[in-house]
């Protein structure tokens, strides 16, 4: 376990965290579309902005990401991101954040249709960091009341998502201090690649956080990435999770990570 963040014990998320709750106050999400220079159109995403929120104060902001199969909207079908953090809202247990959901895809048609595994699919992923970084970052920062410095800016995502999130983020550590990769899939770049100097990235890290199911068959990809970390002494968390490649990891994912962030 050295480098690991070993004073970090796991708190299994209370029954319920997912489920919408009465009598507690909601944020809103909804979805915005912001100009792209780097794919040439108006592309989606969705954003959610908690209870109370109000342009009289500053949020941070954490990106979230999705999969191979899906979209700006695959978070919000399948994970339900709003009502975990709605919940986790009621018991102040977080800061406060927007949530922005993007489109990983960056090409014109950006919808998971046909081979989604085809080769200028996958190159699109990887498109996405000069989306991200140079048309959506901008728009969210003009039109929201948002803190702009690394501190109050995270990333984190599943799967595909994940892969991007360790691929940006750590190529990124001026402007993310907070990365999160739930089940990274098989575009996260080499350790190597990802770290090639180790020491820098952990003075400027504040929590990378990786966490995988035990019966998923992409978990070598975290295994690797983890054992290079500890090797290297990089603090992270890294949580081996009883799960497959699939929500319940991915939403608990969500509610652990962002319980630590900002
Ligand atoms: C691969 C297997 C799975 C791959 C990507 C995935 C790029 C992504 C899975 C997901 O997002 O759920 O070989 O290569």
């Amino acid at each position: 376990m050295n480098g690991s963040k070993q004073d970090y014990k796991m708190q299994t998320a209370p029954a319920g965290y997912d489920k919408e709750k009465e009598g507690i106050a909601r944020g809103t999400i909804r979805t915005i579309e912001y100009p792209s220079r780097t794919v040439g159109n108006t592309r989606k995403a969705m954003v959610y902005t908690p209870p109370g929120y109000s342009a009289g104060q500053e949020y941070s902001v954490l990106y979230l990401l999705h999969g191979i199969g899906g979209d700006e909207t695959e978070w919000y079908n399948h994970g339900k991101p709003q009502i975990i953090l709605d919940n986790l809202y009621a018991e102040q247990m977080l800061k406060p954040m927007i949530v922005v959901l993007p489109n990983g895809r960056a090409m014109r048609n950006d919808r998971a249709e046909g081979d989604i595994f085809a080769p200028d699919k996958i190159q699109a992923f990887e498109t996405f960091e000069t989306d991200l970084l140079e048309d959506l970052i901008p728009y969210i920062e003009a039109n929201y009341p948002v803190l702009t410095d690394r501190m109050h800016r995270a990333i984190a995502g599943l799967s595909m998502g994940g892969g991007q999130t360790l691929n940006i983020g750590l190529n990124n550590l001026d402007r993310f201090a907070w990365i999160g990769a739930f089940s990274p899939a098989p575009n996260t770049k080499l350790p190597e690649q990802l770290l090639p100097e180790p020491q820098k990235s952990a003075e400027q890290l504040s929590l990378l956080w990786l966490s995988c199911g035990d019966l998923d068959n992409l978990k070598h990809v975290s295994d690797r990435t983890h054992a290079y970390l500890s090797q290297h002494s990089v603090p992270h968390i890294w949580v081996e999770e009883n799960g497959d490649h699939d929500w319940p990891v991915w939403k608990n994912g969500l509610y652990q990570f962002s319980k630590l962030i900002f």
